[in-house]
């Protein structure tokens, strides 16, 4: 039985009532442009078509929420205090806030997404419990809102994530990617040929963001600032607030960045306060950790050189060149840090299955990877990769964004 069907039936036989919202919001791909966002720099993602259903019927004051694929049930009421809450309740909770929900609910989700980490579950769910409850209290948020709403209520748990997972899940359309541009902030759809074969692998260990991969993380988003105000300086432009990458115009001064520096050494060599470089939204970042600046400046800016070349190859259905540019992404991650030996090890695999060229997908430390692939060889990708990493492996079409159903 499929994931929709299942929600379905399964709120029919707890409350006796059929649901009056039922909302499916995809997981994402990222073809390419990692970790380039909260440097407010472009990316090239895709919806596919596995993704969370959030089914919304009546019920008493605050909200019942249970999970099909994670059994919890709780009840969240409204105004309350969130710190006790952990896993997907935070999650929950942080939505029902954001979306400012005011009436009583009886809510049950399901997925047929993998909540391990690079497939992007934790914006799908955000995104997809804002436009349930949304609609279900009679004003559904604005496609081109819930980007902005779903980053504040992810933001509020302690990520400090760039609007890339959002924006892909709120606005794709079937058949294509969706560049992002956020400085300023425009989209455009980029069809993706049939006769391309796209497959999303897991590396057999999980890297959730609201967990082990949270310092990691920010503490990359903490150098690019660092990196940035580095470079402004250098060039005599204004890095913006908080500082972003997008604002240097060449990276031809990269070799000069310190190889690992504190924020607290920058902000003392540039004589500025370092609040700017460490205040995240919801967490304390130490400013004394040492942080590998010119690695992942190095990444940052080059990886937005191969969205523009990925989108002109794309176009132009020049696979073999997109390949290169997905194995060229890789390596630049695994100098950034991102990567780990089994995200090696897979898309090694992939590649000497048949693959035009493989990548980690998402924020990396573990989670999925992908691989380009003529449709000939979408079996042979799947099968090594399961071989390698025990899987699961699975070919992915670019889908349509969030929607009732
Ligand atoms: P994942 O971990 O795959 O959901 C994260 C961020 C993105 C982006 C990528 C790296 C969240 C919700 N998403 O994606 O904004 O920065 O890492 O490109 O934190």
């Amino acid at each position: 039985m499929d994931a929709l069907t299942r929600v379905i039936e399964a709120v029919r036989e707890r409350h006796d009532a059929a649901p009056s919202v039922v909302i499916r919001s995809p997981g994402r791909v990222n073809l390419i442009g990692e970790h380039t966002d909260y440097s407010l720099l472009p990316v090239m993602p895709f919806a596919i078509e596995r993704g969370v259903y959030v089914a919304v019927c009546d019920g008493p004051a605050g909200v019942e929420v249970d999970s099909l694929t994670h059994p919890d049930p709780i009840t969240i009421e409204l105004g309350g205090d969130r710190s006790e809450l952990s896993g997907w309740h935070r999650y929950f909770a942080a939505a029902v806030d954001v979306v400012g929900f005011v009436g009583g609910a009886r809510v049950l989700i399901d997925a047929d997404l993998p909540a391990t980490g690079g497939l992007s579950s934790s914006s799908a769910f955000t995104v997809g419990v804002l436009m349930a409850l949304g609609t279900y209290g009679g004003d559904p948020p604005l496609r081109e809102e819930l980007p902005e709403l779903a980053l504040a209520a992810e933001r509020s748990i302690g990520v400090e994530s760039g609007a890339m997972d959002q924006t892909v899940i709120s606005l794709a359309s079937e058949g294509h990617a969706l560049r992002i541009d956020f400085d300023p902030f425009q989209t455009k759809h980029v069809p993706i040929s049939d006769e391309l074969g796209i497959v999303a692998a897991y590396s057999g260990r999980s890297a959730p963001k609201g967990g082990d991969a949270n310092h990691s993380y920010n503490s990359r988003v903490v150098a690019c600032r660092a990196a940035a105000m580095l470079l402004a300086t250098e060039e005599g432009v204004d890095p913006g607030e908080p500082p972003v990458l997008s604002r240097v115009r060449s990276s031809t001064l990269v070799d000069l960045l310190p190889t690992e520096a504190s924020a607290a050494e920058v902000a003392s060599r540039l004589g500025v306060d370092v609040e700017r470089m460490v205040k995240l939204t919801a967490t304390e970042f130490d400013p004394d950790v040492g942080l590998p600046i010119r690695a992942v400046a190095a990444h940052v800016l080059s990886e937005a050189r191969r969205v523009d070349d990925a989108e002109v190859v794309l176009e132009s259905d020049d696979f073999g060149e997109l390949g290169r540019l997905l194995d060229a992404s890789h390596d630049s991650l695994r100098d950034f840090g991102a990567s780990s030996p089994a995200l090696d090890r897979l898309t090694g695999a992939m590649r000497e299955a048949g693959a035009h060229g493989a990548r980690l997908t998402g924020a990396g430390f573990g989670g999925y990877a992908i691989a380009i692939c003529p449709p000939g060889r979408i079996e042979a990708v799947i099968e090594a990769s399961e071989q390698t990493t025990g899987g699961p492996a699975f070919r992915v079409h670019p889908s349509a964004g969030v929607s009732g159903v």
